[in-house]
């Protein structure tokens, strides 16, 4: 292996160049993103800083920002104590100055209105907003039950606004984050170990031996503390094993890569496992004592072979038996990583248990490089009355998919349209932090979904598209201006960090928390919120804590040491699993009593007619999502997605790159806007790939508009999980138009 770490980590240091280059608050560090303690200390010695917790994504890594006597936020930099960062901030976080300085920024609240016949917003006062947000949902509660007014959230506002709906009795709450990404591998971890996966996920990687990446893509994806210890991985000599029909930057810093057929990777995982038990290469000991279902799955796998899996994934036998034996080797000081958007083809489940049954055959939970067991530390609640009891909620919406632990996005969509019948009728959501029209695919059930509501508030920063469809707006401050829950991080060992304001809120924009209390107050239910400010909050539990605010500001992370017991499992332990039967399930009778298969089987998926290519997509290391296309800073790295084509098809369709084109999926859905044709290698020829969050048609985004296309409109297909309701997106097949269809839109 000769990847050093510089270089690996040089995805981002290449980014924040850019960022250096450009904007003055940051050039004065040069282009180097991790900065030298020289540098640190300078800065210190300089500037007044100010604990936080980014929020740029949901990583949360603990931070400092660095302010002037004016009050101008020169810097932020990773917490050097905090286990998510390490003192390093990937380049979005550093970015993160730009949520706050970005001229586009909602204002002031807005109000939906009609002037000479045509819809549109008017500033509006918070008093009037606020009113009009609290008539409207106590009137809805009265009508239909306050059930019938959902929220649908994100990130750390999410929170103010559960405690706002939990206080009125509603509990119909969902997140794209769940049922559009993590949910089936929860769901199948779950099922197998009895434990969720949870973030950040509690993989080893500094400690492994060999790390397998089935379409994880660290290195695009900044899973900041992952991305770091990998690097170290590499350094210590670990094995990287990719399974990615892209190139990925995983890929490129991997002893193999696995250019996987799309939507194959139970197939192959089958057969990794007919190998490792065919071979007797699984960690006996381990699977004796804690497993159950050997048997049963030692009979399962028996047929498939690397040759029967050579014909579905195009992996040749012999490098899925050298992967397997390599994986072997290492164990258990081996990650076969659970990935994290995972809802691919709706039967993501199984595949979430096929990876945690590999990794109990490998017996790599609870040991040195494999899994550890996690700890957190419990933030005391902050006194309240006792909440009041829905009649139904989240759960009962979501009842046809029996193993949803989390309210499924799309059955809260399908429960506000009267002609889907529902038995739990949605009238009202509050949208906040979380931008559904770019995350939840199928925008037309969403827009009919929509058009039926009675009410729609959205909370936002910025005027993002799903801003356009909301009766009112209402601005929140950013993260930097802003105090907020306590975060309570579950790692290794536990910690805490806080987030205090750094600057005043621009403009009229206001927190999430203040937000929420004055919502609630007009609503009847200010009991819930007995304080005048979150600071009083944050104290009293810090308090409780053993520990004050004063200290927190001081040190912005504390860390407490374990009280759980030990990282990994002991020789003489005899663990229980919090399963049925206290194993880990590699057959899963719970599975089988509802119905689905008790051990994953492979299952063809359709594949893209003649003329089209299955539509990827992925990150880009210097953006989250939709969320920071517009932002000034990285918007500079990066304004725009381009189309990953392969040379082949390139010659075929005499493709150029720099070349725009425009799309059209299967259900003859086009792309509003045109992207750049990237002819690479680095894709395989039955699929094309983008970068997730680019083609805003909303013009006041005024940097991100119009730049790129946006993956999820072209995604009006998708494969319903069935064991907990995950959206699969990935079975959308488009067609290149090298000419612009729509020639009477002006775009
Ligand atoms: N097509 C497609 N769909 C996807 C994905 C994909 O890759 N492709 N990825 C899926 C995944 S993995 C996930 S987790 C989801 C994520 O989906 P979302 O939760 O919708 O994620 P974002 O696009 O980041 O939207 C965040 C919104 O919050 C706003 N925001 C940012 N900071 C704040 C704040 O402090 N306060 C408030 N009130 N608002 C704020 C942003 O402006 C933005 O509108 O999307 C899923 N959907
Ligand atoms: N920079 C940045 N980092 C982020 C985010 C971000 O927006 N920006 N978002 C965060 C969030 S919420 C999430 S959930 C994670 C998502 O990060 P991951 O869990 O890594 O995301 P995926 O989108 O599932 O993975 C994309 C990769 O899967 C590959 N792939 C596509 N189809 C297949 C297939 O059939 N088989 C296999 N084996 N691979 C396939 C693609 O080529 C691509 O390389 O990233 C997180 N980190
Ligand atoms: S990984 Fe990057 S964007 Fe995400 S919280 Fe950490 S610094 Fe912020
Ligand atoms: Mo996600």
């Amino acid at each position: 292996m000769t990847t050093s770490r510089r270089k690996f980590i040089k995805i981002s240091a290449l980014g924040l160049g850019g960022v250096a280059a450009t904007t003055s608050a940051l050039n004065m560090f040069g282009a180097n993103s991790y900065l030298d303690e020289l540098v640190k200390e300078n800065v210190a010695k300089t500037f007044k800083r100010t604990p936080t917790y980014c929020e740029v994504c949901f990583w949360k890594c603990a931070a400092w920002t660095y302010t002037d006597e004016e009050g101008t936020i020169k810097k932020i930099i990773g917490n050097d104590n905090d286990p998510h960062c390490y003192g390093r901030l990937c380049p979005r976080g550093t970015g993160g100055v730009g949520m706050y300085a970005d001229e586009d920024r909602l204002k002031t609240p807005l109000i939906r209105t009609t002037v000479n016949g045509e819809q549109t917003f008017r500033e509006a006062s918070w008093d009037e907003a606020l009113d009009l947000i609290a008539s409207k949902f106590n009137s809805i509660k009265e009508k239909h039950g306050p059930e019938a007014i959902a929220l649908l959230k994100h990130g750390s506002p999410g929170k103010h606004f559960e405690h706002l709906y939990k206080s009125f009795g509603s509990d119909t709450i969902a997140e794209p984050a769940y049922a559009q990404c993590r949910g089936p591998r929860e769901t199948g971890f779950n099922l197998t170990y009895g434990s969720w996966v949870g973030s950040p996920e509690p993989t080893d990687i500094r400690d492994t031996k060999c790390l397998v990446l089935i379409g994880s893509h660290i290195g695009e994806n900044m899973h900041n503390s992952q991305v770091q210890e990998m690097s170290d991985a590499i350094d210590n000599g670990a094995t990287i094993i990719t399974v990615d029909p892209r190139f990925s930057t995983a890929a490129s810093k991997s002893n193999h890569w696995l250019a996987i057929k799309p939507a194959t990777d139970i197939a192959l995982m089958l057969s990794w496992m007919n190998v490792i038990i065919e071979e007797e290469l699984y960690d006996k000991e381990y699977v004796k004592k804690y497993t159950t279902g050997f048997e049963s799955l030692k009979n399962h796998v028996q047929t498939f072979t690397p040759e029967w899996a050579y014909g579905i994934t195009t992996i040749k036998p012999a490098e899925i038996r050298k992967t397997a034996r390599e994986m072997a080797h290492a164990a258990p000081a081996v990650i076969v990583h659970p990935g994290r958007h995972v809802t691919w083809y709706g039967d993501d489940t199984q595949r979430a248990r096929a990876v945690a049954i590999l990794n109990g055959l490998l017996g790599s939970w609870g040991r040195r490089g494999g899994f550890y067991f996690k700890e957190s530390i419990k933030v005391p609640k902050y006194p309240h009355p006792a909440y009041p009891h829905p009649k139904w909620g989240w759960k009962e919406i979501g009842e046809k998919y029996p193993l949803a632990q989390m309210g499924i996005t799309t059955e809260v969509v399908k429960a506000s349209i009267e002609s889907e019948g529902g038995k739990y009728p949605v009238k009202a959501w509050m949208v906040a932090g979380t931008n559904i029209t770019k995350s939840i695919p199928n925008k037309e059930l969403l827009e009919k979904a929509i058009e039926e509501l009675e009410f729609m508030v959205v909370v936002d920063t910025m005027p993002m598209a799903v801003t356009g469809y909301a009766d009112v707006v209402l601005p929140e401050c950013t993260y930097l201006e802003r105090y907020d829950g306590i975060r309570s991080a579950t790692n290794r060992e536990p910690s805490i960090a806080v987030r205090v304001p750094a600057v005043e809120p621009k403009w009229e924009s206001k927190p999430a928390w203040w937000i929420a209390k004055q919502i609630g107050e007009r609503m009847g239910v200010g009991d819930y919120f007995n304080y005048n400010d979150f600071k009083e909050v944050i104290e009293w539990q810090l308090k409780e804590m053993g520990t004050s605010l004063e200290e927190l500001e001081k040190i912005g992370v504390k860390n407490y040491p374990r009280t759980s017991g030990s990282l990994y499992l002991k020789e003489d332990e005899n663990h229980t699993f919090y399963t049925p039967s206290g194993k880990i399930e590699l057959f899963s009778q719970e599975l089988k009593n509802l119905g689905f298969d008790p051990m994953p089987v492979y299952n063809k998926h359709p594949e893209p007619p003649q003329g089209y290519y299955r539509l990827n997509y992925g990150r880009a290391p210097m953006h989250t999502f939709s969320r920071t296309a517009n932002n000034p800073n990285l918007n500079d790295l990066k304004k725009e997605n381009d189309l990953w084509v392969n040379p082949k098809v390139a010659r075929i369709l005499g493709l150029k790159t720099g070349q725009y084109v425009w799309l059209k999926n299967q259900d003859d859905v086009t792309s509003t806007f045109s992207i750049k044709v990237r002819v690479t290698e680095r894709v395989r020829w039955d699929s094309v790939y983008m970068v997730h969050g680019f083609g805003h048609d909303n013009k006041k985004l005024t940097r991100a508009y119009a730049k790129g296309i946006n993956d999820t409109q072209l995604i009006s297909k998708v494969a319903i999980d069935p064991i907990m309701g995950g959206t699969g997106m990935r079975g959308n097949f488009v067609t290149i138009l090298t000419k612009n269809p729509h020639k009477n839109i002006e775009i």
